[in-house]
């Protein structure tokens, strides 16, 4: 397409968006997709007042993060009032396995703030947690007694306290809130905190979508994150480990903008297959163009935001995702190992090696890792007989490789040490939403941990997936 040409079809196609864009804040409120079924379930964003006019300042093409809801505002005047209630939050990162985490009004991550540069905000902070907190805004340049640093310019906000945080924004780009408290953080206390520019970026961009990535150790049979632990199990983007994160959607030719956020323990290479894109934005704002550079991969690192942008002109399911290996799994637990089949009325059961303390990691003698106990010691109680430590996972007879699709000759893949080191699984069935429609059947089982999908759909299939999102195409 001339360039020419290309810039008209943008301006048609934003002249479009502009004015749902424009729509969708006066609405405010839910956000796209999953989002907005989590916003009337989540009784925190309930009890917040109901959102009124779009910003003085015009119309800005609102930022969709998936699964996570946008916090609605009240107008004082000509100050935006938000309600930020601190809360224990129960959330599922995979369906069926939940995680006891603490966020703002019922998610986690926090839901989403939206300004515009040079508005006046009012952030009215409850805690109802046990214990005290205070909100930090990480990179606003403010008064020092709106900074949230309790013993320096506030004092803690006790619970069942409040704390009102009011002040003026001049700044714009991808920003965030948090408690300060370091381990509320690692309970999931954050929430973006976007700030558009007066004057609308150029190029503009069609779709604008937001990630705040997270990870978590929760150990087997617990619900509550370990935020003591180094070795994390659970990696999210917007609370979710994929398969259950939601695809950021793309008409093919869009320009898209995705604003990735991190705060936690570890930093993320975050890679896009497919498509060249650009970084334009850190935690402190618009990069100039001159040093855009071109990557595929971006170090998002602690405390850091990053923004990308691409023409998506590469049609495809676009796998987006930290590169960190162990980043790229679900539910992970050193010494544990693979889960064994049961032994009731399975041939392949593990007989019994060890007992119950040593089963448990409980150590009598030697060390966790010697020759004797090292790739048993914990796997499960009664599990880690000797032949296992050969194999180190369950062996599998003739018949079995060959119902596996195996070689039936000698060659016994059970027999590798080290083998299995992946597993897969197919989680389409539980997965499927509006966003998945179109993909093809077993989508889900190469994606697990900080993982979603860019998909750059065709005119006709777009149309039909955002029919089902509910979004205007
Ligand atoms: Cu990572």
């Amino acid at each position: 397409m001339s360039g020419t040409r290309r810039q008209f079809f943008r301006r048609t196609i934003f002249g479009g968006l502009a004015a749902s864009a424009t729509r969708l804040l006066a609405e405010s409120g839910p956000p796209h997709g999953q989002s907005a079924k989590r916003v009337s379930a989540s009784r925190g964003v309930a009890r917040a007042p109901a959102a009124t006019a779009p910003s003085s300042a015009g119309a800005f093409l609102p930022v969709n993060t998936p699964d996570i809801p946008r916090l609605a505002y009240t107008m004082d005047g000509a100050v935006k009032v938000f309600n930020l209630i601190a809360e224990p939050v129960r959330t599922e990162l995979v369906p069926g396995r939940a995680m006891n985490a603490w966020g703002y009004n019922g998610s986690v991550p926090g839901p989403t703030i939206e300004v515009a540069q040079g508005d006046h905000v009012r952030l009215i902070v409850d805690n109802h947690l046990p214990e005290p907190t205070s909100m930090h805004w990480h990179g606003f340049e403010i008064p020092i007694a709106m900074d949230g640093m309790p013993g320096i310019s506030q004092p803690m906000i006790p619970p069942g306290g409040r704390f009102v945080y009011e002040f003026t924004l001049h700044q714009a780009g991808t920003f965030f809130y948090h408690s300060h408290a370091p381990m509320q953080s690692m309970m999931g206390m954050l929430g973006l905190f976007i700030m558009h520019p007066k004057e609308p970026l150029s190029p503009r961009v069609d779709k604008d979508y937001g990630l705040i990535l997270q990870e978590w150790a929760i150990l087997p049979n617990n619900t509550v994150p370990n935020t003591m632990s180094m070795e994390f199990n659970w990696l999210t983007m917007n609370g979710k480990a994929a398969p259950a994160t939601t695809p950021l959607i793309a008409r093919l030719g869009d320009r898209v903008r995705i604003r990735l956020v991190n705060l936690g323990m570890d930093h993320h290479p975050i890679h896009l297959h497919g498509n060249t894109f650009y970084v334009t934005g850190t935690e402190a704002g618009r990069v100039p163009e001159a040093a855009w550079t071109p990557a595929n991969t971006v170090l998002v690192g602690v405390a850091q935001s990053r923004d990308i942008e691409f023409e998506a002109n590469n049609p495809g399911d676009w796998m987006l995702h930290c590169h960190m290996p162990h980043h790229m799994m679900n539910q992970m637990a050193s010494m544990v190992g693979p889960m064994m089949e049961s032994g009731h009325g399975t041939p392949h059961a593990m007989p019994s090696g060890m007992g119950m303390a040593e089963g448990m990691g409980m150590m009598k003698q030697g060390g966790a890792l010697d020759a004797e106990n090292g790739p048993s010691l914990g796997r499960s109680i009664g599990i880690g007989a000797d032949y296992e430590k050969a194999t180190t996972n369950a062996p599998l007879g003739n018949g079995e490789n060959a119902r596996h699709g195996a070689p039936a000759s000698g060659s016994n893949p059970w027999q590798v040490p080290g083998f299995p080191q992946d597993m897969m699984m197919n989680m389409t069935a539980q997965n499927s939403k509006p966003e998945t429609y179109g993909l093809p059947s077993g989508w889900s089982s190469d994606l697990a941990g900080m993982m979603t999908l860019v998909r750059v759909l065709e005119p006709g299939l777009y149309d039909r997936v955002m029919a089902r999102v509910g979004q205007p195409s």
